[in-house]
């Protein structure tokens, strides 16, 4: 009660147009049927078209369950058949489209495919009805697409209301409470299940003492929200700390292998699922940046793994167990070890020791949600091991959601990255359970969630669109990130409700294509990484870390910068790698530019494959990166008039901090290497 309205962000009245406009007929039972029933009831209700659930009269549109009795006589036989040999059926989640005859027709076997099968069509918009259209199965890559709210109860004293959160205040937690905006939580799932997300976890991974209580005291409140998503498909997991069975249950250990700690969490799960039998399972960051682990008891990540998921298995539930694990109180001057190497020392040698129901939850990189870092080697080492992998969505080091910074491209170039070589299997195929050599397991996709309870849910308009492209990519890996830009605009600009829509679509990609490579210009150069202000991480502090226990080094004096992670002379990351890329990341001569610093100490002066030296890389780069975000600034300010004012100035405001932050990164940047070399800008321009 009291609360404004949500932003609508992809999903306007406006988007339903060709749906509302229908004779549809909604068939089946169920609650995600009757979710979509009321979908359509209310697109009717604004657009003139009509709703029924009962075979009878002629109708525009079918969105039925195959198994729902029979169907008007406009539906095809072919797409009633049978599944065929090579499995045509679109299974729990996928969804059947075809149109003959003035009809189109979704079926699906399940549900949640039917849900699924609606939005798909809004995404469609007019498209689908027109002509005939071939009968074709359309179901997600990925079977689990989940976001990760790292949402406290309790306001932290450091980290407020959402730890890396940009967007004002959690959507599900205020001040130590559940916030109960009822509104605003059916509003989320449904963004949540149109692009096809199926899991969420409601709390941060460092669970703080009143956090640790939703296992328990404060089950309620988690059920309240599961009660809430699962009309849109959504089952929603939650946070625990390992060290539960001693800070909720009174008993004196934590130890995995112990028979009463693991009796306790068998019997505290089963009071979970007595309450949410949908409960999706636990997510876990145990002996890392401070929170309790199995290390404490002598034990390993595979015990501490399959201790919770022996306690989840009976009720089909899952544990991510998060492999960022590192050791964060290092000594700088100590140069032979590693952060980079800590995911892979630790859970390597693990493979083929966890049970069915863990997922191994890998940050893409090997350090932390960098603007550009390697693909994380854990990913190559785990083939026993069912693997999730974990973006930002969250723009904690790429511009905290006062920066457009489009980050599809990025996680494409991720997904589509294939560890062992061009020929071979990518790592949207490993978490797709594409067959390949050895045991293999399939996985998820997971990201840290960039909503809050900000008008526009994630502080910057335009950071609507990573949520979406982050949810679409889960669903098919393969998706082109310009195609998804395309996509939401379409949907959250509809062409009827803007000025001039070639320009609104024109200026969108003109500020958002390159976004995240102008991102990459201004800031860390050449996969170095860091230089952020330690304080928030927010804007430029080069020598931030340097000195810290953190373990996020540049190591620049005045004849070079970078990490040498080579095996020959350096911490030997790049052995983690298998083939080609070991080799390619040892060699000075074959590493990636944007890499170069990432695996290997240089002088300013040498040459990259680009034909530039390292210095003159670094101040072109800078000088660019201002430059382009100068363009973003200008080509945005034409939109004036032909959207809503409020997104609009809600941009425009964002990009002059945008502007100004860039340029203190220029700066800043630029002097620090200036002074260090002594190597003058060979354009001759200003650098202080
Ligand atoms: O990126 C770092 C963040 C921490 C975060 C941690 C993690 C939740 O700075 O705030 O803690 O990663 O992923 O666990």
């Amino acid at each position: 009660a009291g609360e404004p309205p949500p932003h609508p962000a992809w999903l306007p009245p406006e988007a339903f147009r060709a749906i509302g406009a229908r004779r549809v007929l909604v068939h089946g039972d169920g609650t995600l049927v009757d979710t979509v029933h009321d979908e359509v009831a209310r697109a009717c209700a604004r657009h003139g078209g009509r709703v029924q659930r009962t075979v009878a009269g002629p109708v525009d549109l079918v969105l039925a369950l195959r198994d729902s009795g029979p169907l008007p006589e406009a539906v095809p036989p072919a797409a009633t058949a049978a599944p065929g040999p090579g499995g045509g059926s679109p299974g729990d989640e996928g969804f059947l489209l075809t149109r003959s005859d003035g009809v189109t027709v979704v079926l699906a076997d399940a549900p949640a495919g039917l849900l699924y099968g609606l939005f798909h069509l809004v995404r469609l918009g007019e498209a689908a009805f027109t002509g005939e259209q071939p009968t074709r199965v359309h179901r997600p890559v990925l079977r689990r697409r989940m976001l990760d709210h790292w949402d406290n109860v309790a306001v932290h004293p450091v980290m407020g209301q959402v730890e890396r959160g940009y967007a004002g205040g959690s959507i599900f937690w205020r001040d130590g409470r559940p916030r109960g905006d009822r509104h605003r939580l059916r509003a989320y799932g449904r963004l949540l299940a149109s692009m096809g997300i199926n899991a969420i976890s409601v709390n941060n991974v460092n669970v703080g003492p009143t956090e640790a209580l939703l296992l328990t005291d404060r089950l309620d409140d988690v059920a309240e929200i599961a009660d809430l998503l699962r009309p849109y498909g959504v089952r929603v997991h939650l946070s625990v700390t390992f060290a539960a069975p001693v800070v909720l249950g009174d008993l004196s250990t934590a130890d995995p292998l112990d028979d009463g700690v693991r009796d306790w969490w068998e019997s505290t799960t089963r009071r979970v699922y007595a309450r949410i039998p949908d409960f999706g399972g636990y997510v876990v960051k145990a002996d890392s940046e401070g929170q309790p682990g199995p290390f404490s008891y002598g034990r390993d990540h595979a015990d501490g793994a399959n201790l919770l998921a022996g306690a989840l298995a009976p009720h089909g539930g899952v544990v991510h167990w998060r492999a960022f694990v590192y050791d964060h109180r290092r000594d700088w001057r100590d140069r032979t070890t590693d952060r980079a190497r800590a995911a892979y020392d630790h859970f390597a040698p693990l493979d083929g020791r966890f049970a069915e129901n863990v997922v191994l939850q890998v940050k893409f990189g090997p350090v932390d949600f960098q603007p550009r870092e390697p693909v994380s080697p854990v990913i190559a080492a785990m083939p026993a091991t069912r693997l999730a992998v974990e973006l930002q969505v969250t723009q904690e080091y790429t511009g905290q959601q006062w920066h457009a910074c489009y980050l599809a491209p990025w996680w494409h170039e991720v997904l589509a990255f294939r560890l062992w070589g061009p020929a071979e299997r990518s790592v949207a195929d490993v978490l797709a359970d594409v067959p390949g050599p050895g045991p293999h397991r399939g996985g998820d996709l997971v990201a840290v969630a960039n909503v809050g309870d900000d008008p526009f849910w994630c502080g910057h308009p335009l950071a609507q669109a990573n949520l979406y492209a982050f949810g679409r990519l889960a669903w098919d890996p393969r998706l082109d990130p310009v195609a998804l830009l395309d996509e939401w605009i379409d949907l959250t600009f509809p062409a009827s409700t803007v000025g001039d829509p070639a320009l609104v679509r024109e200026t969108l990609h003109a500020v958002l294509d390159d976004s995240w490579r102008t991102y990459e210009r201004y800031t860390a150069p050449l996969g170095v990484g860091f230089m952020v202000n330690p304080a928030g991480h927010y804007g430029p502090g080069v020598d931030g870390y340097e000195y810290s226990r953190w373990g996020t080094y540049h190591f620049a004096d005045r004849d070079g910068v970078g990490v040498d992670r080579t095996c020959a002379t350096g911490t030997g990351f790049a052995g983690q790698y298998p083939p080609p890329w070991s080799q390619v990341y040892e060699s000075l001569e074959q590493c990636p530019d944007e890499l170069l610093l990432f695996f290997h100490h240089v002088p300013y002066s040498h040459v990259l494959h680009s034909g530039s030296t390292v210095i003159q890389h670094i101040y072109d780069t800078h000088f660019a990166g201002v430059e382009e975000v100068v363009a973003m600034r200008d080509r945005w300010s034409r939109l004036a008039g032909m959207i809503d004012p409020a997104v609009h100035d809600r941009v425009t405001e964002r990009l002059a901090e945008q502007l100004r932050c860039a340029t203190e990164w220029r700066d800043q940047v630029n002097t620090y290497f200036f002074r260090k070399s002594g190597v003058p800008d060979a354009r001759g321009r200003r650098i202080h």
